[in-house]
């Protein structure tokens, strides 16, 4: 057994006083007799943890209801700690590291008095890959066990990967009082250590997710040459059996999942899936890029999701091969006992119990499920697994898609000149923000590469890095941007978007197959209107301009705005970026 976990193990031990310590050894039967204890004993703001669901409808299904005031990550007590508030970079909150800690062991000391300290290995990435994190999380929720068993690859096979090396990612977890007040999320990437108190939600207590395999590998990649990213993976099998694997980066509930398993409306083509919102990214003994998913279940946004938008979640939730789902914050409809979200079926179903637990008023104008409402679900429920899903060496990347939610500015896709122009264009993303984090909603603000609330160290840095890595790579990926949220001037999607999205994908594997052409526009290839496969959809050839129009005003407004960002970096900031601004100011003014 791995000495070096247990002592480090021993040591949170003596700071945070546990009565006992379960070491979690990732069997079913384990994660069953957790789940009994949440639903008898263990209690979250005096609900039980865990809610058995109708499991004729839903098998393996459970619900929790969180705290009411913990339901999102928090941006704003989310600190990377490094050294100098410089190596952090401006959009990042830093805190000195020997500060931070003292703060922290504050916060732990003796907080799990009378509870169970829970010791969680697990490996990020399928165990065997080379590329593969193996980590230990401490905690003292239930509920986060059975989601890290879910989402991340839990068991004994990580303590014999990390062995006597005492080389293993750190995560230190208390839910402490659940108190917004005493919450913070600190990361140290240089010694590979999470610590996280107050919160029980997502992305604040998985740490495996956002905190591991996004802030830490993130600072990681840039220190070995690779990439940790925001981002799908998945693979497009054309009419000629032909497979095109992608990486889709949008922000926080901004269509990841959805694209991920995409059911495409065009005939022939089908989606395979391999990851929903995680990708690292590797240069292969071959030069080219290929992605793992170091996750092996979605944490995806509920609201939303039907079988009219997502099929093919609405069948893994329902799949009963791997146990177990949960739901998190939902609503339930008391009748049938199952899950119920805004937008799952046309009318809401009478005697819907609220996410608060409260009989829900239809009148109130309050949604029933909170806008942030997940599900847990393993990815080997999804039935368009790609089979490539646990190939230790990943799969190559031929396209690259940066998307914003904009109801203005960006058209419907563009593709980028080059890579350097590529970098520029994700760089300046902007996107309006979304339930996924607390804070104001709709506001558009620059989400580069949509790992703004995810970047381990100073963005221009990271841009700088991202420049770097075209130039290692033989036959980069293209990169393309696309915003499916465009509206009208009566605030309607212009563009129907979800399974017709399968219809960009086309032009870009045309683009990628050299099989169109495209026109050059000041911001990149858009697709001439002959080119792009509309029938069937209700597009005249006006229709579709109103999808691309570039407004010089909007544009010279837009670059303003990311001028002043790429200012917040001062000199550190590369100077291709500048000079790409330049190039695009200069085109809009003709
Ligand atoms: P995280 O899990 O938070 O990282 O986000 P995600 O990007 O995986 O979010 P998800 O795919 O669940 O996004 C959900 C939101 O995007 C819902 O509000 C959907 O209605 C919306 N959405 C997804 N695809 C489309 C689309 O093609 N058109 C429109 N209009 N909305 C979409
Ligand atoms: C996101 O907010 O981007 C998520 C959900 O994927 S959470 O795990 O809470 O970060
Ligand atoms: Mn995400």
């Amino acid at each position: 057994m791995a000495r070096p976990v247990e002592e480090w193990v021993e040591e949170q031990a003596r700071l945070m006083k546990p009565d006992r310590i379960y070491w979690v050894k990732g069997t079913r039967e384990e994660m069953e007799e957790l789940i009994e204890l949440g639903m008898t004993e263990e209690k979250i703001a005096g609900n039980p943890t865990f809610i058995r669901l109708n499991h004729n409808e839903y098998p393996n299904s459970f619900y929790h209801r969180s705290h009411p005031s913990d339901v999102a990550r928090t941006e704003h007590l989310t600190y990377v700690c490094l050294p100098t508030e410089e190596e952090a970079g401006p959009v990042n909150n830093w805190m000195d590291p020997g500060e931070a800690k003292e703060l922290m062991r504050g916060l732990f000391e003796g907080c799990m008095k009378g509870r169970t300290m829970y010791v969680i290995p697990f490996s990020m990435g399928h165990p065997d890959s080379p590329y593969a994190k193996h980590c230990i999380q401490v905690t003292d929720s239930v509920y986060v066990v059975v989601n890290m068993w879910i989402m991340a690859r839990v068991g004994e096979k990580t303590l014999q990967k990390i062995g006597d090396s005492g080389e293993f990612v750190k995560g230190i977890h208390s839910i402490g009082e659940l108190d917004p007040e005493r919450r913070y999320i600190m990361h140290f990437p240089q010694d590979d250590l999470v610590m996280s108190y107050g919160s029980g939600y997502g992305g604040n207590a998985l740490l495996g997710k956002k905190c591991i395999a996004l802030r830490l590998a993130s600072y990681q990649g840039y220190r070995q040459g690779w990439l940790a990213e925001h981002m799908i993976v998945m693979g497009v099998e054309a009419p000629d059996g032909k497979v095109t694997y992608f990486l889709g980066a949008f922000p926080s509930a901004c269509g990841k999942t959805n694209l991920a398993m995409l059911d495409p409306v065009l005939e022939g083509y089908k989606v395979w899936t391999l990851g929903d919102d995680i990708a690292w990214i590797n240069v292969g003994p071959d030069g080219r890029l290929y992605a793992i998913n170091p996750e092996a279940g979605f944490f995806g946004v509920a609201p939303g999701t039907s079988e009219k938008t997502n099929p093919n979640m609405i069948k893994t939730l329902k799949n009963d091969r791997f146990f177990p789902t949960l739901f998190t914050n939902t609503a339930i409809d008391s009748g049938a006992n199952t899950p119920w979200w805004e937008d799952l079926t046309d009318e809401p179903p009478a005697n819907l119990i609220d996410w608060r637990g409260n009989p829900y008023d239809p009148s109130s104008g309050q949604p029933a499920a909170h806008p942030n409402s997940r599900f847990t679900a393993s990815i080997y429920n999804c039935p368009t697994l790609s089979k490539e899903v646990d190939n230790p060496q990943g799969v190559p990347i031929s396209g690259i898609i940066f998307g914003g939610r904009r109801s203005t500015t960006l058209p419907l896709v563009v593709e980028s000149r080059d890579w350097e122009h590529g970098v520029f264009m994700a760089s300046m993303m902007g996107s309006e923000t979304t339930t996924a984090a607390t804070g104001k909603v709709g506001v558009v603000r620059r989400d580069p590469m949509a790992m703004r609330p995810f970047c381990g160290y100073n963005m221009a840095d990271y841009f700088s890095h991202w420049l770097g890595m075209g130039a290692r790579v033989t036959n980069p990926p293209k990169i393309f941007m696309v915003n499916w949220f465009r509206k009208d001037e009566k605030g309607r999607f212009i563009w129907p978007g979800f399974r017709e999205n399968s219809r960009v994908i086309k032009w870009m594997i045309d683009r990628i197959e050299g099989k169109s052409s495209g026109r050059e526009t000041p911001l990149g290839i858009i697709p001439e209107y002959q080119e792009f496969e509309l029938d069937g959809l209700d597009f005249d050839r006006e229709g579709f301009e109103s999808l691309f129009s570039l407004d010089p005003e909007d544009w010279e407004k837009e670059a303003g705005e990311v001028e002043s960002f790429y200012e917040g970096f001062g000199e550190r900031l590369p100077g291709a970026l500048k000079k790409q601004l330049e190039i695009l100011k200069k085109g809009f003014r003709g």
